[in-house]
């Protein structure tokens, strides 16, 4: 299929790398470019490499695309142009699998929030049923080794940016989980974003919905074999919650209190896993034994400290607002660490939504007008206390004041709704710094 054939490789992280050795692998000629010279080491032997191509070389048969890399990039623009065909890592994956005698299972998993939970939840469901199954995708092992190493099924996490670029992928069952506003600088408009989103129905066997939000349910509305999933009581043939149980018609799946990370949003991703591995085959004890074998990573509504009654919860990876407004909703009484960059996106449904449960508010970063005006809108009785843009340790001032607000009962939550990269250079980085202050600040208290 690909020996001899020249591929270009766009971008030289981990996806361009898995990318150049599996090409290697299979006997095509392999350059792999980046916009940044210094990243063209650590590449597989036997791949040529160039800087900064903006068009492909005469004679390239194929381009391979990183997921970072927009479309409208002139390289993949210019490819598109001349007639060169450009992929992502997951077709190619996708392409590579069905050229092997016994193809992985794929479960695929997208939506705005709560991919990596899910897929974290469905890989652990797996391993308790006994097969051979692993995490891959944007979690951060790309779908081309995953293919290659011999798996029974994989639990694919797929970002609308590695959506875009996928065309024949035809999942044995595939998950939206959520849809609102993010990464519009990369798609250009929502309606992009949608419908890249969508196209993780194709073909499936099983187009699992989400039955709480229209717009999954809508992008489902052409799959042949669909299942809503719903925090509420289940409409029969679906997914949900019953007496504190999650369920699927008569069977009882797991305990809601078994879940974790805690918040209904995570109760979400894992009737959301549970459809997915049933579709499998697993068995419903595996689907509990699974939630419990868990470990929620970091920076996801985790658990830092606890001290005086007072719980300490770093919710870092809550980028945008649909993500905050889980971890908020997962508590009765708090003081919100919020702010960073919006990217225009608006916090007013989020703050009134939010307003009976704020104690306080401590606002850091970029954006934190837009905050300020929607809590002096909607929480007009909140404290609000802002980080001036002076602070060389913004966090540390930020949890300070938020330790100083809380009484006990009270959850002290860093939930940013925003973006990062102004005061940090990742949510990674900010969690972590979250965490150090926290215990800096009971370290002061004694
Ligand atoms: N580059 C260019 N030009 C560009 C963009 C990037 O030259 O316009 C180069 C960079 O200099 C760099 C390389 O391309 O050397 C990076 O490529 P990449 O940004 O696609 O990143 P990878 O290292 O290949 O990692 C990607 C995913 N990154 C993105 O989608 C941005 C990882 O998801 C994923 O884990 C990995 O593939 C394996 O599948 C990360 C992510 O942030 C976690 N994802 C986004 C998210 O979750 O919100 C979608």
């Amino acid at each position: 299929m690909f020996a001899g054939k020249h591929v270009l490789v766009a971008g030289a992280g981990v996806t361009g790398k898995s990318v150049a050795s599996a090409l290697l692998g299979v006997g095509a000629r392999v350059t792999v470019t980046d916009g940044v010279a210094d990243r063209l080491t650590g590449l597989p032997a036997g791949a040529d490499t160039v800087a900064g191509l903006t068009v492909p070389p005469d004679g390239t048969d194929l381009v391979v695309t990183s997921p970072g890399w927009p479309p409208t990039t002139p390289l993949l623009v210019a490819a598109a142009e001349g007639g060169v065909e450009v992929i992502g890592e997951v077709e190619l994956a996708w392409r590579l699998g069905m050229s092997l005698d016994a193809p992985p299972a794929w479960l695929a998993v997208t939506g705005t929030d709560g991919k990596t939970t899910t897929v974290g939840m469905l890989e652990s469901i797996l391993l308790a049923s006994g097969a051979k199954a692993v995490a891959c995708g944007n979690i951060g092992l790309p779908v081309v080794d995953a293919v290659l190493a011999g798996y029974d099924v994989l639990a694919v996490e797929l970002s609308s940016y590695q959506l875009h670029w996928q065309s024949s992928m035809h999942a044995d069952a595939a998950a939206v989980l959520n849809i609102a506003e993010d990464h519009l600088d990369w798609h250009g408009s929502m309606a992009a974003y949608v419908r890249d989103k969508g196209r993780v129905y194709t073909g499936a066997g099983l187009a699992v919905y989400n039955a709480d939000d229209v717009e999954t349910e809508r992008l489902a509305a052409d799959a042949v074999e669909k299942v809503g999933f719903t925090l509420g009581p289940p409409a029969p043939g679906q997914y949900g919650v019953v007496d504190g149980e999650l369920v699927y018609g008569d069977l009882r799946l797991a305990p809601v209190a078994e879940v974790r990370p805690v918040g209904p949003h995570n109760v979400a991703n894992a009737l959301a896993a549970a459809a997915l591995a049933r579709a499998y085959g697993v068995a419903p004890e595996a689907v509990r034994a699974g939630l419990n074998a868990y470990t929620p990573p970091s920076h996801r509504v985790e658990l830092i400290a606890e001290h005086d009654g007072v719980r300490y919860v770093n919710d870092s990876k809550a980028t945008n607002t649909h993500a905050a407004q889980g971890s908020l909703g997962a508590f009765d009484s708090v003081v919100w660490v919020a702010g960073g960059l919006l990217h225009g996106a608006a916090v007013d449904d989020l703050v009134a939504q939010a307003a009976t449960r704020l104690r306080g508010a401590v606002l850091i970063g970029a954006d934190q007008d837009v905050f300020a005006a929607a809590l002096a809108r909607h929480a007009p009785d909140v404290p609000v206390h802002r980080v001036g843009s002076g602070d060389d340790d913004p966090m540390l001032t930020a949890v300070r004041v938020a330790n100083a607000m809380a009484t006990p009962g009270d959850v002290v939550l860093l939930a940013p709704a925003a973006k990062s990269h102004d005061l940090f250079a990742s949510y990674t980085h900010r969690g972590t710094a979250f965490a150090e202050a926290v215990r800096h600040v009971l370290a002061e208290r004694g």
